[in-house]
């Protein structure tokens, strides 16, 4: 038997439209498998990209759970004070609502966003409380039953964990603006989901003990949250999906919902056959873990398309590659290897026929998937 790797074969069945056709297949979207199991698999999405009419097709097939990557920040809506500018959100909601998608609203608070009106304000407690509530109430007022989660307050807490960070509304209000936003959030749309989400809190270590105190905290005193958001901007091989699992357990047990919420996995240089197969064991792990737990209930990768992703724009210090490719398609809106690897944890959880066969699933996620068979399920026509 001819040994391929999965890359080839899936470029192969790319050639003659085999995959495509899977990818077409709607009962066979990652959309369509969630759906079965009440579970959102959503993308972050620039208003600009729904003029791509590819990215548009692509984003409406495969996701049910829409991530305004930039257009609803408080930055964005409200760049002079009381002066809002909705139009940008509001095509995002509009074509979410059009394709029976969930939107997860982000964000509202959040030090790298927060206006320049608040940043160099020289407000009282009193007015900067006001004027939080005020913006809090506007924004989410605005969509009141039609976003059913939002991303109250990001990245608050400092990279060791060790206290909150020094943001605006921090140095206006004090410690408590985190709980006020909540609280006004809540007022303004009582259905609406409330999420604490940040970065480096993905498995267990002191950020996100900290997150879990604070959580646990506002939980005990009946400030209104539902759920953490663990971003997971990962590297290839750079988590411990046991831990992350022992952090979404903890966090389940508090009543609170869990949700993966700016997935991507990076790598340095170029692409490399060998790099595409870990990168799609890490989806496969990262996808199991949240599918594990009923607490886990998306699955949000940060873009749609490599193309469109931040990471090639971002000179991080420690990451600067402009060809790094993180997310489940290409450049050219083709399915990765892992999109399968995504795809197939999705159907093992539902019962429906792996899209891999279990060698290959153990070769992948075992690193070691250069010498598997061809799967002989991918590709086939359903
Ligand atoms: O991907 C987003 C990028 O296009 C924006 O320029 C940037 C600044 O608003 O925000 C990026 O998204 C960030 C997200 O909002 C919060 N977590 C980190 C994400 C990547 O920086």
């Amino acid at each position: 038997m001819v040994r391929k790797t999965l890359f080839c074969i899936i470029a192969l069945m790319l050639m003659f439209g085999a995959s495509f056709t899977v990818a077409q297949d709607s009962e066979l979207s990652l959309r369509a498998l969630a759906e079965r199991d009440n579970f959102y698999v959503g993308a972050a999405v620039y208003t600009t990209h729904l003029n791509d009419p590819i990215h548009v097709e692509t984003l409406a097939r495969e996701f049910n759970m829409l991530t305004p990557e930039q257009q609803a920040k408080h930055c964005e809506l409200e760049a002079r004070q009381g002066q809002f500018d909705f139009r940008g959100f509001d095509r995002l909601v509009a074509f979410a609502e059009e394709h029976n998608m969930a939107i997860h609203g982000h964000a509202l608070v959040w030090h790298s966003c927060t206006p320049q009106w608040v940043e160099n304000g020289d407000y009282t407690r009193d007015e900067a409380i006001g004027l939080l509530r005020d913006s809090i109430m506007t924004i989410v007022g605005r969509y009141k039953g039609r976003i059913p989660i939002w991303d109250v307050v990001n990245e608050g807490i400092t990279d060791s964990g060790a206290a909150l960070r020094d943001t605006p509304w921090r140095r206006l209000i004090g410690d408590d603006y985190i709980e006020l936003a909540f609280q006004f959030a809540h007022e303004a749309d009582p259905d609406a989901l409330l999420f604490y989400n940040d970065y480096g809190t993905e498995g267990i270590n002191p950020k996100s003990d900290a997150v879990y105190e604070l959580v646990s905290d506002f939980v005990a005193r009946g400030i209104p949250i539902h759920g953490v958001g663990l971003q997971s901007h990962f590297t290839i091989g750079g988590f411990d999906a046991n831990q992350i699992a022992r952090n979404v357990e903890r966090l389940g047990e508090l009543g609170l919902q869990v949700q993966f919420t700016e997935v991507d996995i990076r790598h340095s240089g170029e692409a490399t056959d060998n790099i595409l197969q870990r990168q799609a064991g890490d989806y496969y792990r990262l996808m199991d873990v949240c599918l594990a737990n009923d607490a886990c209930t998306a699955f949000i990768t940060w873009g749609v398309t490599d193309k469109y992703t931040w990471l090639r724009g971002a000179n991080l210090g420690f990451y600067n590659n402009p060809s790094v490719q993180p997310l489940l398609f290409d450049d050219n809106y083709q399915p990765k290897p892992a999109y399968f690897a995504a795809l197939d944890s999705l159907a093992r959880k539902v019962g429906e026929t792996p899209v891999l066969s279990d060698d290959e699933l153990t070769a992948m996620i075992g690193g070691t998937a250069q010498t598997v068979e061809i799967p002989p399920q991918i590709g086939r026509a359903h």
